[in-house]
């Protein structure tokens, strides 16, 4: 496929001003009448043939300056419709044209999902509803009619403003919407259907009455409120911490069933997984309402981070994706707990976006060069992109960094704009140059941070040496970044006192060269240095520690985030070097952390319980992973640890276990406390099957909720045995009517780490409930197949390769993104031990002989190849 790259960039050589939209919903042949008033861009090439970009469209008729054109005056292709000498002035294009939203399977463009319209046009589906200049930094004002059967669509969205609603005869009604705000395509929308809502009343900072309203399923509007509830905190918090108010008079979000994604911020009208939507005690776990809570609010800060301020081209993607991810991990922090949230940021990017970084499908947080956009919304783009702007934060400090917002939405307000335009608004608030921090958005792969310490008695001094490195790349070395590295010393009962280091500054040490030495005096004994506090860097640190040293920061460091970070290293090095005298040490250090304070920080307690996974195992060996060893080494450790722990972790179930006698409330104290009882819960059944079994299937009886009903499912779920059969057909009829939650069921059963999985897979794919038409059944199966259980996708025999590969062979022609995603799976197939690399890399030469691949897959796979 041709590939688009960075410098290529040129102005578009017209732009467009109004969009007048009249759209006439039906089922199989939607009617768009557009009228585009367009003009020469003085920045582009005058006289140019105007070139409009079109996918799977029936033109019906075109008309200039409603004139009917003739036919030799533009041409049409699968790709658009050119104009081959438009007038050299200002005129309007009327298109008519067809489209068929039911054979839409691609969930791209304008489609039914359950019988509901919508639509889904980022990045590029705009041009499946009209012939349009589909890129960023084309930007209009759209007002749209929507008509359609009242019976079939009582309810009628658009963008902005509802201005006008009524009958259209033959029981046909209308809606006319109005968007004020100038808006790339990419963030129209419109929804027609059967739906129920909650609703309610927002003012505004500046004193604007708002509705916010939840559209969901009719008869689930009682599982609606709490993203409601989300969109008015977003609101309030996004006013106090960043001084943004809302926009329009109305703030619509619509959840639909089928969606290749989480969610999309078109401007007023936010359409949603319905995963990310629709809660219930009964059918939600804590962490599905946190996820609710973090997505309502990213996709409402995008209004500011996105849409207000969008983006000149899709290169620049990070500028709205990394600065909203960061804007919403900084709501989390604030609604819930902000050290046990980066931690769950952390493990997040390590599990997703470092084997990205470390695998052929790497790319800069700002790529360079693309054959298909819809394959960068990655964790490189969304996470790191975050990162970036942590970093930044941390460098400048909170009031700069609040000043520098401020500036770039004051200088960028209504455009399309840069990575240089943000930094641009921090380098004039600070004055300083941002030139070398830069780097960081072209320099893919996660560099290396080496330390190393030494303490001298006599002089009550402790030397620490920085190193930065980037293996791999090239190499060589690039010009060095600028890394914040947050540290401090830890004395052996707590923080030492006296200490002096000029070279910090808040703590933070900025690593702006290759190496650095910094010197710390007034040491009065010998420290253990906490380095990458609160991960103030995303790089990979390397501090050689004793474990007791680790120890002593788990038991006294002052930052939260390096006491969890304490336990996973030494965890870690047991899962890869295991030892029985070190475990029982380790067993003893936690539970005596336990002892002193797991109910005091219930959360925090099940987070350091919590061993790296296999897949960050995987991802700390050098070459030549072998999955089922680091499997078995990862539950002999759980094993051990179980046991060791068994009266500690009985007195927290106990003491734990009145939570059982309270109403549910997703609040973060309380999940906190339901997930360090199932963490205890699942540790004593690591130890002794026997018991876990009988405990899990009993706390499967009596859980009032989905978050234990699921967690003891999932500690069920690793113990083989009639109980666990038993529970998961018990748990499949229970929920039959409930396709969210026979989600999380096969889920569990597509992460259970024996051989006969795969077979189970197989089965599960016949099930009623599941289909491939669904994103979230594919993703829910085969992706946690694929992205969660690393023994049997990667079996010796190929035959976890083969599975997957089937399903992105079937998916591919009908839903191409989807099929991309789970081809990504494939991602870390070169680190595999010989063997298993072998086979994959004979399954992806099957993939490869497949006639007709989509671009999306093509490109993946051609990627993952090498
Ligand atoms: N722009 C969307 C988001 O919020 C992606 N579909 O991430
Ligand atoms: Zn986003």
């Amino acid at each position: 496929p041709p590939l688009i790259r960075l410098e290529e960039y040129r102005p578009s050589d017209y732009l467009i001003d109004r969009v007048d939209l009249d759209i006439r919903l039906d089922p199989h042949a939607t009617r768009i009448d557009a009228t585009l008033a367009l003009y020469p861009n003085p920045a582009g090439e005058a006289g140019a043939p105007l070139n409009l970009d079109g996918d799977d469209l029936r033109l019906v008729s075109i008309a200039l300056d409603g004139a009917p054109l003739a036919q030799d005056g533009y041409t049409v292709t699968p790709a658009g419709l050119s104009l081959i000498a438009p007038p050299r002035r200002p005129f309007t294009l009327r298109l008519v044209t067809e489209v068929d939203p039911t054979a839409n399977t691609k969930l791209m463009g304008l489609y039914r999902s359950s019988g509901v319209y919508c639509t889904q046009c980022e990045a590029d589906g705009f041009r499946r509803i009209t012939y349009f200049l589909d890129r960023p930094d084309v930007m209009a004002v759209y007002t749209t009619r929507l008509e359609a059967d009242r019976d079939q669509a009582p309810v009628l969205l658009g963008n902005g403003n509802l201005i006008e609603a009524g009958e259209a005869g033959a029981g046909r009604h209308f809606a006319v919407w109005h968007d004020p705000h100038p808006k790339p395509a990419y963030l129209f929308a419109l929804v027609g259907g059967r739906l129920g809502k909650v609703e309610t009343r927002f003012t505004t900072m500046e004193g604007r009455a708002i509705t916010c309203a939840v559209y969901v399923e009719p008869g689930k509007e009682d599982r609606a409120g709490y993203a409601l509830d989300a969109v008015i905190r977003s609101m309030a918090w996004d006013e106090t911490a960043f001084g943004r108010p809302y926009d329009l008079d109305v703030f619509n979000v619509v959840a639909v069933s089928d969606f290749n994604m989480g969610a999309m911020e078109n401007k007023g009208l936010n359409i949603f997984n319905d995963k990310y939507v629709l809660a219930s005690p009964e059918t939600a776990t804590d962490g599905d309402y946190a996820a609710i809570e973090a997505i309502i609010a990213h996709e409402y800060f995008h209004n500011w981070s996105g849409n207000r301020v969008t983006c000149r081209d899709w290169f620049q993607l990070c500028l709205k994706e990394g600065l909203t991810v960061f804007r919403d991990q900084e709501f989390s922090s604030d609604m819930r707990s902000r050290p046990v949230h980066r931690i769950a940021e952390v493990r997040s990017l390590r599990a997703r976006q470092f084997p990205e970084d470390a695998g052929p499908l790497r790319h800069p947080v700002r790529p360079r060069v693309y054959a298909e956009i819809n394959n960068f919304y990655t964790a490189t783009v969304y996470d790191k992109g975050a990162e970036i702007v942590r970093m930044l934060r941390t460098l400048i400090g909170p009031q700069a960094f609040r000043a520098g917002m401020d500036r770039y939405f004051a200088d960028n307000d209504g455009r399309a704009a840069t990575v240089e335009d943000f930094l641009a608004a921090f380098a004039a608030v600070t004055g300083g140059d941002l030139d070398a921090f830069a780097r960081w958005y072209e320099r893919p792969g996660t560099p290396r941070l080496t330390v190393s310490g030494a303490y001298e008695p006599g002089a009550a001094r402790c030397t620490l040496r920085l190193a930065q490195s980037q293996p791999g790349a090239g190499g060589q070395d690039g010009p060095p970044l600028v890394i914040p590295v947050a540290l401090g010393l830890v004395g052996a009962s707590g923080p030492l006192t006296g200490v002096t280091c000029p070279a910090l500054r808040d703590g933070v040490f900025v690593l702006d060269r290759p190496e650095a030495e910094i010197i710390f005096d007034g040491v009065a004994e010998e420290p253990v240095p906490s380095v990458l506090r609160d991960f103030s860097a995303p790089v990979r640190l390397e501090l050689a520690l004793t474990d007791a040293q680790r120890m002593r920061l788990l038991a006294h460091d002052s930052d939260p985030f390096n006491r969890w970070q304490a336990a996973q290293d030494v965890a870690l090095r047991l899962i890869l070097d295991p030892d029985a005298d070190r475990t029982e040490a380790f067993a003893q250090a936690l539970g005596r952390f336990l002892d002193a304070e797991a109910l005091a920080d219930p959360a925090f307690a099940a987070l350091v319980l919590a061993l790296p996974s296999e897949g960050e195992a995987a991802d700390a060996v050098p070459s030549g992973v072998d999955p089922d060893a680091i499997h078995r080494a990862r539950f002999a450790l759980r094993a051990h640890l179980g046991t060791a722990l068994r009266p500690r972790l009985e007195r927290l179930d106990a003491a734990l276990a009145p939570l059982d006698n309270v109403p549910y409330s997703p609040d973060a104290s309380a999940a906190g406390r339901r997930s360090l009882r199932n963490a205890a819960l699942d540790l004593i059944a690591a130890g002794d099957p026997e018991t876990g079994a009988r405990r899990a299937a009993e706390r499967l009886g009596s859980a009032s909720n989905m978050t234990d009903r699921l967690a003891a499912l999932a500690t069920l779920a690793l113990i083989p045995g009639d109980a666990r059969e038993t529970a998961l057909t018990e748990f499949a009829e229970r929920y039959a009517g409930e396709p969210l939650v026979l989600d999380k069921w096969f889920a569990i059963q597509a992460q259970i780490p024996e051989p006969g999985t795969l077979e189970r897979i197989v089965r599960l794919q016949g099930h009623p409930a599941f289909t491939m038409t669904n994103p979230n059944r594919v993703r829910a199966l085969i992706g946690s197949f694929a992205f969660g259980n690393p023994t049997q996708f990667a079996r010796a025999d190929g035959a976890g390769f083969a599975r997957v590969a089937e399903t992105v062979a079937a998916l591919d022609s009908t839903n191409p993104q989807v099929a991309a995603r789970m081809l990504t799976a494939f991602g870390s197939w070169r680190r595999l031990e010989n063997s298993r690399a072998a086979k994959a890399l004979e399954i992806l030469n099957w993939i490869k002989a497949i006639p007709g691949l989509s671009r999306d897959t093509a490109d993946i796979l051609a990627r993952t190849r090498g």
